[in-house]
This record gives structure tokens, sequence and C-alpha cells, in this order.
């Protein structure tokens, strides 16, 4: 049997439209590359859009890659992830299962004795493997999910079992992403012969003892300008396991299939990409600007810098004048000239005499830890919820209200959908 796992799609990510074609490009790609390496079936482990109500043109072009998968008859399994959808659980994944283009796995009830989730899985139909997991939602409050799972159930089963979720686990968390909220991995049941995980874009695995590798595959394409920087492109894996292993009835120790299962990552990159950092330190805003563009113009002459993505980062503090003197668009336009196929700036990190605070959200450029630790910060001025409470709930009123209006939505609609959203998320904290 041999499969592909991927994560954090974020189809619609990107506000500058260069970036946002090579997001549906790598996608399509990725999708190309399933199909020549014939693999059985394909996992979306969640956060498959970047919004909860994307726009046509990304359901259109995600309808038509799934179709093609559909003709094949290449079975797709998904969870929903953070971004999937809305408070009020709306979702374009339950639009595209109607049409029969994926199955969503997060199937389950609850027990109205024991008051436990009970989790079903999916069998599919050519290879027989068990697919189940627990969709994401956003902070903390997908933990509750795994709090009151029935574990035995799907630790008991026979077969092949694969366990998707879209959680930060502690015991898979990278060193950057250590001041995040997470479970533990023992939240998780035990004995599935594969972990597919997404809401992490850090590529991980990670072997437990009693547990199959747990996996992260990271972002599938970088989905903002850290990322990008730190990654330069994203990939999935292809899991591959010997067939006689396939038809088992007994459970086998998760040593036992170890040896029987090989995974490989496949990155895919469309564009190469130039990354500069660069020092603010005792230079002018012209100084500076002048420094970049020779750094560029110097380093064009051994190695073109045609149709790569370049990223710029800056710190330091400058010695007169500020952050937005920096004549970025005269810096954009020259490295255009040179043939880049896009330029992203990061000067969030330069200081100035006028303006320090953003030093006390620590030592990172990624904006949603700077939100989070500012957030963190500020926490418990205000009585009504105890802190971890009031925490979540800014989280979520900050990303529900990260909305504008769709195509074709009424201003009265659009302004239902906001209170809406919003008072299931008061209600939801109301404890
Ligand atoms: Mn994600």
């Amino acid at each position: 049997m041999k499969y592909a796992h991927l994560a954090d799609l974020h189809l619609g990510s990107w506000r500058d439209e260069e970036m946002r074609k090579l997001s549906t490009a790598t996608f399509e790609k990725a999708i190309n590359s399933c199909i020549n390496q014939k693999v059985d079936f394909i996992l979306f482990a969640g956060d498959i859009f970047n919004n909860a109500l994307p726009a046509i043109d990304i359901v259109n072009f995600l309808a038509f890659t799934l179709q093609k998968l559909k003709k094949l008859d290449i079975p797709l399994y998904v969870i929903p992830g953070s971004h999937d959808f809305s408070p009020t659980n709306r979702s374009m994944i339950d639009v595209l299962e109607s049409a029969g283009l994926l199955t969503n796995v997060c199937k389950g009830s609850i027990n109205k004795e024991t008051k436990l989730l009970e989790l079903n899985y999916t069998t599919d139909p050519k290879t027989k493997a068990k697919i189940t997991g627990i969709l994401g939602r956003r902070g903390m409050l997908g933990s509750t999910y795994y709090e009151n799972l029935n574990r035995e159930k799907l630790e008991s089963e026979p077969g092949y079992k694969i366990f998707m979720f879209h959680t930060t686990l502690t015991e898979l968390k990278p060193k950057h992403l250590e001041m995040l909220d997470s479970c533990p991995a023992s939240f998780l049941p035990k004995n599935q012969d594969y972990y597919a995980g997404g809401h992490i874009h850090h590529r991980t695995i990670v072997e437990i003892p009693g547990f199959g590798p747990m996996t992260y595959t990271g972002a599938l394409f970088p989905n903002n300008f850290s990322e990008l920087k730190k990654y330069s492109n994203g990939g999935f894996y292809i899991i591959e396991t010997s067939n006689q292993d396939l038809n088992k009835t007994e459970i086998t120790s998760s040593e036992q299939k170890k040896s029987t299962q090989i995974i490989t990552y496949h990155p895919i990159k469309i564009k190469d990409h130039i990354h500069l950092e660069i020092s603010a330190k005792s230079k002018t805003p012209e100084t500076l600007q002048e420094e970049i563009i020779d750094y560029f113009q110097t380093k064009n002459k051994q190695t073109p810098i045609i149709d790569k993505i370049i990223t710029i980062s800056v710190n330091g503090k400058l010695e007169k004048g500020k952050a937005s003197d920096i004549k970025w668009g005269d810096i954009f336009k020259t490295l255009g000239t040179l043939g880049a196929y896009h330029v992203l700036k990061n000067d969030l990190k330069i200081q100035t005499q006028e303006y320090q605070e953003f030093l006390q959200a620590g030592d990172t450029t990624d904006s949603k830890l700077i939100e989070e630790s500012l957030i963190k910060e500020h926490l418990g001025q205000f009585k009504t919820f105890n802190k971890q409470t009031e925490l979540d709930l800014i989280k979520n009123l900050l990303s529900s209200l990260n909305t504008s209006k769709k195509e074709a939505e009424k201003t009265s609609d659009f302004q239902k959908r906001i209170k809406q959203d919003i008072n299931v998320l008061l209600a939801n904290n109301n404890h």
C-alpha cells in the first residue's frame, strides 16, 4: 500500500497575487506527483483552505483538481483544520463532501452512558486501511475532544489504522514554537500505524513507544513571511507499507510494524528563494536602502536573481529616521528590473528612538507569536474570565473578526454573520 499525507494547504492564503499563484501551483504539482507515484489514497490533515469562506475561484480550482483524483479512483480522506470552518461550524469541506470529492473521516458520536466520544473508522475500499481522526479547532477548544475520547475502542481495532489530528502535540513541538499551548501525545489513542498530523507548520517525525510514527508535514507551501524565510518551500510525505501487513486480523506491536513501513518526504519547489538579513545599526534609511540594492546588484553578477523569490529582513536600531522612511518601493522596482519574481520585506524589528514596544514581544518576527505574547502580557486586567479563557476568547475573537464581506454577500447578511459568530464564541466561553 502507498499513500500520501498532505497538511496545511492554506489554499487562498497570501495577499500578493504572485505568492498566491505559487501556493496553488504547489498544490497542483503535489497532486500530480501523487498521481504519478500511483498512490492508493491521499490524506489532507486539515487547513485545506486559509479561510472558512474561501473565494469562489479557489473553491473552483480545488474542485477541478479533486475531480482528477475522482476520475482516477484515488480517494481523498480529510479532517477539517482550525482554518476550515467558521465559529458557527460552516465549512466548504461539507460542500466538497456532498459533491463526492472527498470524505471527512472525523465521524463519530457521543455514547449516551459513558458520555465519551466514540469515533468510527472509515475503511478505504481498495487497501482496507482504516482511517479516523479529530478535527482542529482554534486555541485549545479542540482539547476537549481528546479529553473525552474513548481511546480503547480505537486501540483494540484490528487492521492497518491511521489517526489524523490537527492540534499541537507537546512532544512534537519545535523549539521556535515552544510558547504555543499544546496537549500531550498520550491524549491520542495508542497502537495506530500512522499518525497524520497538521496544524504545526514544521516538518517533524517522532517515535513514541506504544504509538506509530507521529508526524507533521509542515505547510505544503510557506504561509507567511517567516515561514518562507525559514523553509523556502514545503512538501508532503509518501508512506509505503509492505503488502503482507495489510489484511492481518490480529494486533501487531508498533515495533513490528515500524520495520514494514517507509516514510519519505517529497519537497515541492516552484521557485528558488534568496534571503537577505541586514542590520540597520548605525545606518540612515538612505544608506540602508543603498546597501540592499548594492547587495543584490553585486550578487546578481555571480548568480542571477531572475525568477527568484526574495525576502529581506531588517533589524537593529537606525541611526536616525524611522522604518517608514525606507523607500521600499524603489528597492522592489530595482530588484524587479533585475528579474526577481517577487520581493517581500519584514522591517518590524527595526528599532527607532520613538517606538520600542515590539522588543517586549520576544525575539520573533512571526506576527501570530507577537500577537500572542502581547495578549499574554496584558491578561488578567479584566476580571470577568480566568486567564486561559480570556486568552482563548481574545484569540478566537481576533480570528473571527479577521474577515471581510464576501462576493455578493449583502451588508446586512455580513453583519448578521459577524454577530452570530461572536455570539457563539461568547456563549462557548460563558462559564
Ligand atoms: Mn495551518
